[in-house]
């Protein structure tokens, strides 16, 4: 996929999963109480739709629809996987924002939830994220068998969890020396938890939903892991090279707190060639897909050359 067509074929796909997201989270994030439950709280479900809605690339959810359309995987049981997905990340941002951690004012462009409502509030909404996600992924409509569904749990609890993203963020703040020295920190295993764990699983869940073989399983996990850590040395590059404005949020964050990054250990240069062999790997782990590999192909070009 490298024409000019192909790309805006791209894009709008980007896009219509993105709205479909959107109009999904609105519903899941309804003041509707649901059986089991005792009420939904005004504050806590304007919180969550605050810090949910209206903004984000859904990349996540996307990489979740595709690497799923590889197998014919339903279109709506992986819109469900992706937003129970993008409830975990929304959640991952709101409580990285938090005065205890990143203390960050700025996200999507706007206020974050913090500063918005108050801390107790955005603890409350992160939770209540997460929580959901848990219930959305165990869904009847994710897929109809039960097995599929548990796999799917346990793979999004492990990416989300101690061995993954909350694990990553651990040993990001033990680096920035938050709890005593600051303890050596190997980058590429933080940044496989903190960011690339919930992008490997948004590439596996289409392997798991769709009941793959163990081949390509291992290759959407090959292309997942490539794809993430391509994600964030971009990040990386955007908080040294980047426009604020187009980003939504402040750059120069890593430097300020005197972060080892792949920027500070590759240098740009180095950090940029690093970009162009995982591209390579990313493209060479979809062979096995023929041409149902095109658009994820394309979302790894997507990934290393955002702007925001
Ligand atoms: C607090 C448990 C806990 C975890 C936080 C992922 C994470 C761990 C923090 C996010 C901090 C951060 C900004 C990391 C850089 C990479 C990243 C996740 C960027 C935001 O993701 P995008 O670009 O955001 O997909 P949008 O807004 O498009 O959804």
């Amino acid at each position: 996929m490298t024409t000019g067509t192909a790309l805006s074929d791209f894009a709008k796909r980007l896009d219509r999963t993105a709205e479909d997201t959107e109009a999904l989270l609105g519903k899941l994030l309804s003041d509707t109480v649901l059986p089991d439950e005792i009420a939904r709280p005004k504050r806590l479900m304007e919180a969550m739709r605050y810090s949910s809605l209206g903004g984000g690339k859904r990349l996540r959810p996307f990489l979740v629809v595709e690497s799923s359309a590889v197998f014919g995987v339903p279109r709506d049981a992986a819109l469900l996987a992706g937003a129970a997905l993008e409830c975990i990340h929304c959640y991952s941002l709101i409580h990285d924002d938090l005065p205890a951690m990143d203390n960050s004012d700025l996200r999507r462009g706007r206020p974050t939830l913090h500063k918005k409502t108050d801390d107790a509030t955005a603890i409350l909404a992160g939770d209540g994220l997460l929580t959901l996600a848990f219930d959305i992924v165990t869904r009847d409509e994710i897929h109809k068998d039960p097995t599929v569904r548990l796999l799917l749990t346990r793979a999004l609890a492990r990416a989300s969890g101690i061995g993954g993203m909350v694990g990553g963020q651990m040993l990001d703040l033990a680096g920035e020396g938050r709890f005593g020295d600051r303890e050596p920190v190997d980058v590429a295993r933080l940044q496989q938890m903190k960011t690339g764990a919930l992008l490997r699983f948004a590439c596996i869940a289409g392997a798991i939903l769709g009941q793959s073989s163990p081949k390509e399983y291992q290759a959407l996990d090959d292309y997942g892991r490539a794809l993430g850590e391509a994600f964030q040395i971009a990040d990386d590059l955007l908080d040294v090279e980047g426009d604020a404005a187009a980003l939504g949020k402040q750059t120069g964050q890593d430097a300020a707190l005197g972060k080892s990054t792949f920027v500070t250990q590759l240098g740009t240069d180095g950090a940029k060639q690093r970009v162009r062999d995982l591209l390579a790997h990313a493209d060479s782990a979809l062979a096995i897909f023929g041409a149902r590999g095109e658009v994820l192909r394309a979302a790894a070009l997507f990934v290393a050359d955002r702007k925001n």
